[in-house]
């Protein structure tokens, strides 16, 4: 342990299939969780959401807790992910966001200038909110089921903040980049106190592992996220390194970034559906030597049946297993290769994790 380790005063688990796996372990079962399996496909969800805003939900901690638990107690899954979303540390920090239904983060004013960076508001302290809700969470899961927790990584941050809302091309995000990389590279610093901030509120409150989301990095050139990107994320997952929980890294997109992207740090990287499992892992170890492995069901199986996604759970394990077996890979941990696709039917989900338990 290096004098910079802060143990955090975290509950013991036991045998916990993804921890395990997370460390290099072997799991006493294939762990397995869904990336948005709170919240979007289930019937509970929608009836306790109901007259909330989204982002008010987030704030609520009887309320993020039950929505967190809700998929935990109907699938039996490995793990819960925590009920928040990528834009609650800005909120909490003061900036104007919404979450308008049917699209997504909508800020009040996009941030374009020097001066736009310089006003944006930083978040200094804790998140009271989420840290009772977790409080709550961590009540009700056994010593198995593990707490995720986790941040928008600061470029996908940048991405909604400079846009002013979803993009599909992130034009002006690339325009600031280039055009004005000082600029560029002051949000990005601005941003990560508030990410890292965050995710201390949140690991303070006991959470079990962490999941940096890179959502939207498959937009970049390798060559563009290794300048403009890297650092920063770089410098978020060191200083959750102190901590001593399992860091995953995940984007959308990424199978020509997975080199770079393990450079940031993390021990488990999520891995999109789009690249086999034993690729990525070859990828991932020419770069950084072997890590745990996370995904990468398409979300688009849950909707083929039993037979099809039986074989496709088949085919991702036994990568997993070719990756693992070469030394590319020391674990794996199922789950999707993005999230649950909003009219994915409960009972499906459901089904695919007992497809992938036995
Ligand atoms: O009213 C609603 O139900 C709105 C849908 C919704 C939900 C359920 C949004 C709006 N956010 C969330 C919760 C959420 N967001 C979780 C909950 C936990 C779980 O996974 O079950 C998580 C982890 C997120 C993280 C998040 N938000 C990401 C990264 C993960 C990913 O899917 O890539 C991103 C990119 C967002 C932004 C966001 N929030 C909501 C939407 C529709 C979007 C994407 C908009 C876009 O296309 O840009």
């Amino acid at each position: 342990m290096s004098a910079l380790t802060i143990p955090a005063a975290r509950r013991t688990l036991n045998n916990a299939p993804i921890i395990d796996a997370a460390n290099g372990k072997t799991p006493t079962r294939t762990p397995v969780w869904f990336m948005r399996q709170a919240g979007r496909s289930l019937p509970e969800y929608k009836k306790v959401r109901e007259g909330i805003s989204m982002l008010d939900s987030c704030f609520m901690p009887e309320l993020l807790a039950e929505i967190t638990l809700q998929p935990v107690r109907r699938h039996d899954v490995d793990a819960a992910i925590l009920f928040s979303d990528i834009v609650v540390p800005l909120r909490a920090a003061g900036v104007g966001v919404e979450i308008v239904a049917g699209r997504g983060p909508v800020l009040d004013a996009p941030v374009r200038s020097r001066e736009d960076v310089l006003n944006l508001p930083v978040l200094e302290g804790n998140v009271p909110e989420v840290e009772q809700g977790i409080g709550i969470i961590l009540d009700e899961l056994s010593d198995s089921q593990a707490l995720i927790g986790f941040a928008g990584a600061p470029f996908t941050l940048a991405s909604y903040l400079v846009e002013g809302g979803p993009s599909k091309n992130h034009e002006k995000t690339k325009a600031m980049m280039h055009g004005d990389p000082e600029t560029w590279h002051a949000l990005m610093a601005r941003l990560v106190p508030t990410i890292v901030n965050s995710l201390k509120s949140q690991i303070d409150a006991g959470i079990d592992a962490v999941q940096l989301f890179d959502s939207w990095a498959g937009f970049l050139t390798e060559r563009d996220y290794t300048e403009f990107v890297l650092p920063y994320s770089t410098e978020i997952l060191e200083e959750v390194g102190k901590y001593q929980l399992p860091r995953i890294h995940f984007g959308v997109g990424t199978g020509e970034l997975l080199g770079a992207m393990s450079k940031a740090g993390s021990e488990v990287m999520g891995v999109d559906w789009r690249v086999p499992l034993d690729k990525a892992a070859e990828r991932i170890a020419a770069v950084s030597g072997p890590k745990v492995l996370q995904g990468n069901l398409d979300p688009a199986l849950l909707f083929a049946g039993r037979a099809p996604l039986t074989k496709e759970i088949e085919r991702i394990k036994a990568e997993a297993q070719t990756a693992i077996d070469a030394g590319h890979a020391t674990g794996h941990i199922f789950n999707l290769g993005h999230g649950v696709l909003p009219n994915t039917v409960a009972e499906d989900i459901t089904e695919a994790v007992s497809i992938i338990h036995s």
